[in-house]
Order: C-alpha cells, then sequence, then structure tokens
C-alpha cells in the first residue's frame, strides 16, 4: 500500500479504499479558523452537541483580526466561549496562523485532521492525512460523525537529489503546479516518495503539501521519518512520532518524476498559481510591494534567511517589504537570535502573526503596481487593489526581489551581492510557550456562551422543488473562484451576519449602475424560481468557504451547472440544498446565458433513478429545447440535498 492508503485504511468507518468509492473515515483531529469557524459553532450548536467527540478539536484565530469595527472582536468572544462550553481548545489572536501552529504544537503523524480551511493538508507534512473542508462537516466531525470523501486516486511524487542552494520548496510546488495544473485533480492526493525526501526539513515539506490545495487536490502527504523524528523532537513532542512510509511495492495511479537538483526559482504569475515560469524569464519587472508570510512561507526557516539576506542592507526605496510571521512562535525565536533586528534595520515592516495581506486583510498595493509574495493564492484581486499583478515565489526570491526593486533570480542578487546561502541548523529546542491556548473547563463548568448583537443566525434549510423552475442568473467562464463568488477582503468581518454577506455575492460581475447579482437573484426569488449559476471548468476552485454555498442560497440559488465543480465547493453546495450538476453535452453551455429558463420535471425521481436528468431549457438562442444533465451524487447526497441541506 501507498501511504495515503495505509492511513485511510486505519480511519475506514465504511466503503472500500479503491480510488473512486465513496468511503467514510474517522476524523481524529479538528481544526477551525474564525472565519469560518464563527458559522461551524453556530451549526454545531444547531446540531444540539454538547461536547465534540474527536481526540482533538482547536479554534484559532488568525484570519479575523484587523477589528475595524466591533465584528471582529465579537466572533472572537463568540469562539472563546462556545470552544469552553464544548470541549475545543481556543487559539487566541497573536497565537499565529492556524496551519503553521498546528503543525508546530498538535499535528501528529498518521492521523486524520479535517479543517475547516483550505489549507489543512499543511498537515501532510508531518505525515498526517489532512483534509480541508466546510465549516458543517467539520462541525458534524466534532460531533462524531464520519467524514464522507471519495476514495482518491494516490499520485506519487518521486523526489530525488536535493535542492542547490537559492533553489526552494516553493520551487518544488510551483513545478508541480506546473506539471499537474490548477484543474482537473478532483478526488486526487498527492503523496511523495524517494530518496529526495530525506533532504527536505518539516517546514519545507509543510510549503509542498500547504499548496496541493492549489492543484485542488484532496490531501497530499510526505512519509514520518527522521527528519519529523527531529521536528517534533525540538518542539518537545518526541512521544508523538512514529515512522510512517508507503511499502516498496506500492502502487501509484501515476508517478512524477523530480529531480530537486535541477529545479531552479519559479514564480506563479498573475492570476493563477498554476501560471508558473522560471524566475529569470519573467524580466526585470519592477515591484512596489514584497510580502512575506502566508501559511506557505512564514516559518522560522523561512525568516531566518530572509533576515541573512537583508543583513547590513535595506530595502529599495521603490518597495514596501511586510513579514508576517507564522506564529507566535516564530517571533518569539527571531527575537530571541536578533534576526528581527536585522529585519526592522532593513526597513521591514512587521506584520502580526496572522493571514493578514493574504486575505485581502491590508497590504493593498497600488494602482498598476506589481506585488511579490511568498503566499499561495494571487486570484485576481484577492490582494484587495483592482485588477493586481501578484507574483508568487520563494522567501529567497521575495528578499532578492526586495533588495533590487524588480523580480530577480536570487541567484543572480547573490552573485551581484557576494552572498553565500545561509546554512540552515534545525534548531535543537524550538521555543515553547502554549499559554496562548486555553484548554477548556471540564464539562457544565464553562461559563455562558456570549453572543453580540453581530452575531447572526446558522443557514436556513430550503427543499427543493419537485418540479424544478429555474432561471439563468449569471453565466461564467473557466476557474471561478471562491473569492469571485464570495470576496473576502473589507467584507471579510461580515462572516457571521448572513444576509449582510449575500449583499456582496459575485461582487466582481458587478457593473455600476445596473441590478446587482444580490438584487437580481432576489427578485428572481421573489418570481418563484429557482436562481441557477452556469459556469465552464473548474468552478469553486481555492478556499474552503461554505458561505459561497450559503449566501447564494440565502439569495434563492438552487443549483450550479457547469463542466466540472471543485471538491470542498461540491460538498458545500451538497451541504445547503444547492444542486451540483454538470453538462452532458459541453455546447449545451453556449445555450444557457443569463436568463434562460431551465424545467426539471419531477426532480427527486429523476435523481433518485440515476445520473442523468432530463430538462427542458427556453433561451434566447433556443425555445423548448430539451437537454441532459448529469449529477455525479451518491443516493445519501440526493437525500440531503432534496431537503434542503445536511442542517435539514
Ligand atoms: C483562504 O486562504 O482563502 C482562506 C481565507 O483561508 C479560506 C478560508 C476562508 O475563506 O475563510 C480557505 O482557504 O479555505
Ligand atoms: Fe490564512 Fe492565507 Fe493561509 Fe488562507 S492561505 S489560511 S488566508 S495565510
Amino acid at each position: 500500500m501507498n501511504l495515503v492508503e495505509k492511513i485511510i485504511s486505519r480511519h475506514l468507518v465504511s466503503g472500500k479504499c479503491v480510488a473512486g468509492e465513496a468511503i467514510k473515515i474517522r476524523i481524529d483531529q479538528t481544526l477551525c479558523q474564525d472565519a469560518t469557524g464563527t458559522m461551524a459553532f453556530l451549526e454545531l450548536e444547531a446540531l444540539g452537541v454538547d461536547r465534540v467527540k474527536t481526540e482533538l478539536s482547536i479554534q484559532y484565530i488568525d484570519h479575523n483580526t484587523t477589528q475595524n469595527g466591533p465584528e471582529n472582536a465579537n466572533d472572537h468572544l463568540y469562539l472563546q466561549s462556545v470552544c469552553a462550553a464544548k470541549g475545543v481548545l481556543y487559539s487566541r489572536p497573536g497565537n499565529g496562523i492556524c496551519h503553521q501552529v498546528h503543525l508546530e504544537r498538535y499535528g501528529i503523524p498518521g492521523k486524520t485532521l479535517l479543517g475547516s480551511d483550505s489549507h489543512t493538508p499543511t498537515g501532510g507534512g508531518i505525515g498526517m492525512l489532512a483534509i480541508g473542508a466546510g465549516g458543517l462537516d467539520v462541525a458534524l466531525a466534532m460531533a462524531g460523525e464520519p467524514f464522507a470523501l471519495v476514495c482518491p486516486a494516490v499520485v506519487g511524487i518521486r523526489l530525488s537529489g536535493a535542492l542547490r542552494p537559492w533553489v526552494a520548496a516553493k520551487d518544488v510546488i510551483l513545478k508541480v503546479l506546473s506539471i499537474m495544473g490548477s484543474t482537473g485533480n478532483v478526488n486526487t492526493a498527492v503523496e511523495y516518495f524517494g530518496p529526495g525526501v530525506a533532504s527536505l526539513t518539516v517546514p519545507e515539506r509543510a510549503t509542498i503539501t500547504n499548496m496541493g490545495a492549489e492543484l485542488g487536490v484532496t490531501s497530499s502527504v510526505f512519509p514520518s521519518d527522521e527528519q519529523t523524528r527531529a521536528f517534533l523532537a525540538a518542539q518537545g513532542r518526541a512521544d508523538s512520532w512514529q515512522p510512517l512510509a508507503a511499502d516498496a511495492d506500492a502502487v501509484y495511479a501515476r508517478i512524477i518524476e523530480i529531480d530537486l537538483s535541477e529545479l531552479e526559482p519559479l514564480a506563479a504569475c498573475p492570476s493563477n498559481p498554476a501560471n508558473v515560469k522560471p524566475v529569470s524569464e519573467c524580466g526585470m519587472l519592477p515591484v512596489s510591494q514584497v510580502l512575506v508570510g502566508s501559511c506557505t512561507n512564514s516559518s522560522l526557516k523561512d525568516l531566518r534567511l530572509v533576515a541573512a539576506m537583508l543583513k547590513g542592507r535595506t530595502v529599495h526605496p521603490a518597495v514596501s517589504l511586510g513579514i508576517a510571521p507564522g506564529s507566535r512562535q516564530v517571533l518569539q525565536m527571531l527575537s530571541q537570535d536578533g534576526s528581527l533586528a536585522l529585519l526592522l534595520q532593513a526597513g521591514c515592516r512587521i506584520l502580526e502573526s496572522a493571514c493578514g495581506p493574504c486575505i485581502g486583510q491590508g497590504f493593498s498595493p497600488a494602482s498598476g503596481t506589481i506585488s511579490v509574495r511568498t503566499f499561495n493564492r494571487n486570484f485576481l484581486n484577492r490582494t484587495g487593489t483592482k485588477n493586481d499583478q501578484c507574483y508568487l515565489v520563494s522567501p529567497e526570491t521575495a528578499a532578492a526581489t526586495a533588495l533590487f526593486g524588480h523580480l530577480i533570480d536570487p541567484r543572480k542578487a547573490a552573485s551581484q551581492l557576494g552572498l553565500t546561502y545561509p546554512e540552515w541548523q534545525m534548531p535543537e529546542h524550538f521555543s515553547v510557550d502554549d499559554s496562548m491556548v486555553l484548554l477548556p473547563p471540564p464539562p457544565g463548568q464553562a461559563g455562558e456562551i456570549i453572543r453580540k448583537e453581530t452575531i447572526g443566525e446558522p443557514p436556513q434549510a430550503r427543499a427543493l422543488p419537485v418540479d424544478f423552475n429555474g432561471e439563468v442568473l449569471l453565466q461564467l467562464g473557466d476557474k471561478i473562484t471562491t473569492d469571485h463568488i464570495m470576496p473576502a477582503g473589507v467584507h471579510l468581518k461580515y462572516r457571521s451576519n448572513i444576509p449582510r454577506y449575500a449583499q456582496v455575492v459575485f461582487e466582481c460581475f458587478n457593473q455600476p449602475g445596473e441590478e446587482t447579482f444580490a438584487e437580481r437573484a432576489l427578485r428572481v426569488r421573489g418570481q418563484g424560481r429557482s436562481g441557477i449559476i452556469v459556469a465552464a471548468e473548474s468552478y469553486g476552485q481555492g478556499s474552503s468557504r461554505e458561505h459561497a454555498a450559503i449566501c447564494p442560497q440565502y439569495l434563492g440559488v438552487q443549483a450550479v451547472i457547469a463542466f466540472s465543480i471543485e471538491r470542498i465547493h461540491a460538498a458545500n453546495l451538497i451541504n445547503f440544498g444547492i444542486l451540483p450538476l454538470r453538462f452532458s453535452q459541453r455546447q449545451d453551455y453556449k445555450l444557457l446565458t443569463a436568463g434562460s429558463r431551465i424545467c426539471i420535471p419531477e426532480l427527486p425521481g429523476q435523481l433518485r433513478r440515476g445520473p442523468q436528468l432530463q430538462a427542458t431549457i427556453t433561451s434566447a438562442a433556443q425555445p423548448g429545447k430539451d437537454i441532459t444533465l448529469l449529477h455525479d451524487l451518491s443516493p445519501e447526497d440526493v437525500e440531503l440535498v432534496l431537503k434542503g441541506g445536511k442542517l435539514a
């Protein structure tokens, strides 16, 4: 067996561990972050659960920390009090980004982790089977329910050689993205193996598994070996270690060979993480902003390297350089070893240990200028600046760029500056201090759950009609991300207020002076028709935010028809009573422009009978045309979606 199969088999509750089979697995640990956590806990309360049933559940405060207005702090009060009541650990604001802290303090090789954040697979860097999901699925896992998924086909990535100086783990995953792309990888997992694995430290592995989210895979996993043991021992957690690896004769659906020693510095160019080019071929692009941080590249290793490169130098006058350490542990150690002083001396702007600019919370670049980031997503407008140009690179490339004021290959920068590659030594002991994580009191001893006025209600379910009569609200193209559907940035603070947040569904497609998407959807709903969204390939890429289903559902959307829908988003649609459908004939897509009508008679019977649905469309181009639509729902999903979702 390969490692993914081994971990799945040990956690299997139902189904067969065979690629493509519907399975359910036991979840050992859960994590939530605050932008998805408030809704997840409102849902957990709605489920009537007194106390969580996992080995460990933890809530992190890391996304909504700018606190413009009372909403963020109100969410934090609610979360702190509800975690105490339900038996959940609470990581206070300032303690760091969920994935970084979880890796340092709570991840355990061989365990399963379900997180209400798409970058949860960061935990694969330590040999966990870590999966991102919508908040309701995480709430159900906290309630002790197994997690349902399609058993993934496992792609093996065989690493050989070792990285050369100035080439980084980020370049490995950018290489993988250039090979596998960011679409078409649904129900796939990625497993790293081969002689090159041993040379990569846990933080480097975590950078690689983190951006498996951008491939759209279910999870990414590294073996648990001597590197893993050393990392856990340095975190004072040696007893959490166990060796784990694929069998020597393990079988993979596909094998990709990567010789680490042949890699070079790469960049993901605007505006998709899979739009990868060698940095040396990007040209001397002038840059206004460089940001180092996010759950991808904010480890001690990353930031010490940046400090060493900047030592005794000043950031280029055209550049604003922001650094967000991934955790309080990282920041403490940078301050203890003098790296923080080097960064300050160089003119860096030190941000708090949180997601910050990665989710559009400040640091939007100037219009028409280039931002270079060590983050994982460069979807259009995610920085908060319209038509932004964001490049994703390694910390090595970022620091070099900050010094030169234009995008530059760090090897070239090093030779011009006479820099030798800073050696990295894993500390024998990380600075361990868990005092910012609150442990829940024993059952019955927590105080009241605090609900300020901005804490809303969990979503209201709406059953699907027997005879489906819908209208297309919007016809979209390829790679529509959940950032397009539900913008974050300045709207992120409305996550616990569905009616308010729903006003900005598809805001980026609204035209000045015209009816907004939300107004159109509510008008159609008021006329008694179901709203329909039509899209092309890879609808719902990116984040796990279930609001990308909840808010459209609130506006009356009851179906999405696309060529393909990404895994987490498809599950979120079902969870909130929206039908995920596929075209059987690609040419039908063209007919379904906004305003077209679709009737699907006797929907429950058709859904239960099989994967094909007969529908009639009436569009400007073709009145009264019969078409066939497809669904991939299991019998259980059919019943759920008909009722209006899992809460119902
Ligand atoms: C993201 O990186 O887009 C987020 C913000 O972390 C999301 C979760 C969210 O929208 O709250 C994710 O990746 O799942
Ligand atoms: Fe936070 Fe960015 Fe990571 Fe999402 S991708 S968890 S916003 S740091």
